[in-house]
């Protein structure tokens, strides 16, 4: 699926691509001395730290600088702000920030510009490997200058899996695991690398065949959204509606297994997509 496109989704993508690799320095550069720094708690098992924080900061004030009007939607300062209204840059400025606390190399920066909840323009930088993914509606994703293509695997047998395993609500945890009972024994492999921007990042550039995870954050998922659509794959929720900006459940992949893969996902289970 493209999405409109607005005239200025390109400026709005250098833009980003300009804040993100403002952040991805910092980060880099903060990662050197990562044992010296402070965790802070945001639940039990969700941390964050001032490199979450001087990062985001360098996003929104590069952002709100070029795109005149541009509203914040930032995981760390303007959590509440709602993303699908009007022009807004919806951003994690360290996605994986467990990984990058403990040096495990999967941590990026994700941003997306979206007007009126429809993605325009994304970037995810891939801060520990490198590499910077980007998109703007209806034009394609690229790999720095390289054209993203999803994967062309038809055989769930050959297909690899990312998905993220529930951390925070384990509500969730069962429903999760059923469905990881039922597709460990049929595809390939699967794989939890700790950054869900990354993840889709992973499916747009054709390394895994699908991804899902239960509950996801307008941040983690959102510039992921257009670099999987626009490298020809497809986004949904569970019941197979088009995946919008807000929090829930993400079901990505290279379209040829999808309905193969929302059938295995929902398979026994009410299809109710958000049990409470
Ligand atoms: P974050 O690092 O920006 O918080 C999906 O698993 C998302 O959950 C990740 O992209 C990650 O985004 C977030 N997350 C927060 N705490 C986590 C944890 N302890 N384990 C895995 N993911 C975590
Ligand atoms: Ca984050």
């Amino acid at each position: 699926m493209t999405s409109p496109a607005h005239p200025k989704r390109q400026d709005w993508r250098n833009a980003a691509v300009a804040a993100a690799d403002a952040a991805a320095r910092f980060i880099a550069h903060e990662s050197i001395s990562r044992h010296t720094l402070a965790w802070e708690e945001k639940s039990a098992t969700d941390f964050v730290s001032r490199v979450d924080v001087g990062a985001e900061e360098r996003i929104r004030d590069m952002l709100t600088a070029r795109i005149p009007g541009i509203r914040m939607v930032g995981e760390e300062l303007s959590a509440d702000a709602h993303p699908e209204q009007g022009l807004a840059a919806i951003v994690d400025p360290l996605d994986g920030t467990t990984n990058f606390l403990h040096g495990f190399p999967n941590y990026g920066v994700s941003i997306c510009i979206a007007l009126d909840g429809v993605p325009q323009a994304a970037v995810v930088h891939d801060v520990a490997r490198g590499g910077v993914l980007h998109a703007t509606a209806s034009d394609g994703a690229f790999l720095d200058s390289s054209r993203l293509q999803v994967s062309a695997t038809t055989s769930p047998a050959r297909a690899l899996i990312g998905t993220g395993i529930p951390f925070k609500d384990v509500s969730q945890a069962d429903r999760y695991l059923r469905q990881l009972r039922r597709l460990m024994p049929i595809v390939s492999g699967v794989r939890r690398a700790g950054s869900a921007a990354l993840d889709l990042s992973d499916v747009a550039r054709g390394r895994f065949d699908g991804f899902w995870e239960l509950f996801l954050n307008p941040w983690d998922l959102a510039g992921g959204v257009l670099l999987v659509r626009e490298a020809g794959g497809r986004v949904t929720d569970l019941d197979g509606r088009d995946a919008r900006l807000t929090s829930g459940a993400i079901v990505a992949s290279n379209g040829i297994l999808h309905d193969w893969f929302l059938g295995m996902l929902n398979e026994g289970d009410d299809s109710d997509p958000d049990p409470t």
